[in-house]
């Protein structure tokens, strides 16, 4: 997985992704399968848009090989012209009625679904999220209490959890199919979505908007919990870092290198925020965005080049010298 994906046969690619994907994949990530308020909505509106446009391919088409058939060259035909209609007021109000009623009611039931969505109101009590989008990884802030992560959000199940969406730098595209549509991310603009899933486990999202090369590995995990689960992964996001004695020489490189400019440990002199917060960097299944699974192996081939394992990656390798780099990276798997 340190690979480049473009270096790589696409058996091998294909091979990468399913390992990386691994039990994932028992829950797909399709937009027929909603298991939220807001998806459910634009679901039953898609089926009613398809099941319209069905109707109306099946006439047309029905009418198209009709006159086909019926009215095929036939021997003995005398090559003249059949009878030209010209003017019928009842076929032309035919045409024009039926498909202004057709736009009518597909106007109708986009506005009331974009009322259902948007018009909601946050009820007391809702878990607040403020999902940061930056090339190429999200930030996910949770205000009231006071945790901040990246790439992988947690909620509630059977409760809204309102979300705001910022941009650090150019436009995203926050999007997980099986919980809610699509909802930009703008720099200077804050936007509001919501979700309510009715069953716990993991959905996969995407950044859905092309915002530079490593769009398509800004990938996005949606854990989503019974209560008590949720209640105690908020307590343990809370601790500050762990602070390990056997390791204080990985933490010693850690704080007197660059990564205290771009990373945030909470608790110790690393306090930015260019990169994600590290202070419970192994609770991720994933690293870089979902680019690789979180394992001590790959933390160790990103610290030696971050774009080896993310080509265009905005984290530059910081050439820690290899013994440096090991004692660092047994430093980084304590922060649980
Ligand atoms: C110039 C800013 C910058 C510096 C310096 C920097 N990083 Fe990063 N780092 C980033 C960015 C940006 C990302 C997110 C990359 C992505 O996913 O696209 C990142 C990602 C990471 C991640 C993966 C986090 C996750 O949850 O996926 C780790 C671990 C990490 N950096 C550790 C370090 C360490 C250790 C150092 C110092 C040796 C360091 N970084 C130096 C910017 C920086
Ligand atoms: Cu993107």
């Amino acid at each position: 997985m340190e690979r480049t994906f473009y270096l790589m046969s696409p058996a091998s690619v294909l091979a990468a992704a399913t390992a990386l994907a691994g039990d994932d994949t028992t829950r797909t990530s399709s937009i027929f399968a909603p298991v939220s308020t807001p998806a459910d909505a634009a679901y039953t509106a898609a089926l009613l848009v398809l099941a319209i446009a069905a109707a109306i391919f099946l006439v047309v088409a029905g009418l198209l090989a009709y006159g086909v058939v019926a009215f095929r060259q036939r021997p003995g035909d005398d090559g003249s012209e059949p009878p030209q209609v010209y003017g019928s007021d009842q076929i032309e109000l035919a045409w024009t009625v039926i498909p202004i009623l057709v736009v009518v009611v597909l106007c109708l039931v986009t506005a009331r679904t974009v009322y259902d969505v948007q018009g909601a109101l946050k009820p007391p009590g809702a878990t607040l999220v403020t999902v940061v989008g930056h090339q190429w990884w999200w930030e996910i802030r949770y205000p009231e209490l006071d945790i901040v992560t990246a790439n992988e959000l947690h909620v509630p199940v059977g409760e809204p959890t309102f979300i705001d969406l910022e941009s650090a730098d150019v436009a995203h595209s926050f999007w997980v199919p099986r919980l809610a549509g699509k909802t930009d991310l703008i720099p200077n603009r804050r936007n509001r979505m919501w979700i309510e899933p009715r069953e716990p486990g993991l959905f996969r999202g995407q950044c859905a908007e092309y915002c530079g090369t490593q769009h398509a590995h800004m990938g996005l995990r949606v854990y989503v919990h019974p209560r008590p689960e949720f209640d105690r992964w908020v307590v343990a996001q809370r601790e500050p870092a762990v602070a390990d004695p056997t390791v204080a020489a990985g933490r010693r490189v850690f704080e007197t290198t660059a990564c205290i400019n771009c990373h945030a440990v909470r608790g110790t002199v690393a306090t930015g925020r260019f990169g994600p917060d590290l202070t419970h960097l192994m609770s991720r299944a994933t690293l870089a965005a979902g680019a690789t699974r979180m394992t001590r192996e790959a933390l160790h081939a990103w610290l030696a080049d971050p774009d080896h394992v993310k080509p265009g990656v905005l984290m530059p390798a910081m050439k820690v010298d290899a013994p440096a780099l090991d004692q660092l990276v047994s430093y980084l798997v304590t922060l649980r």
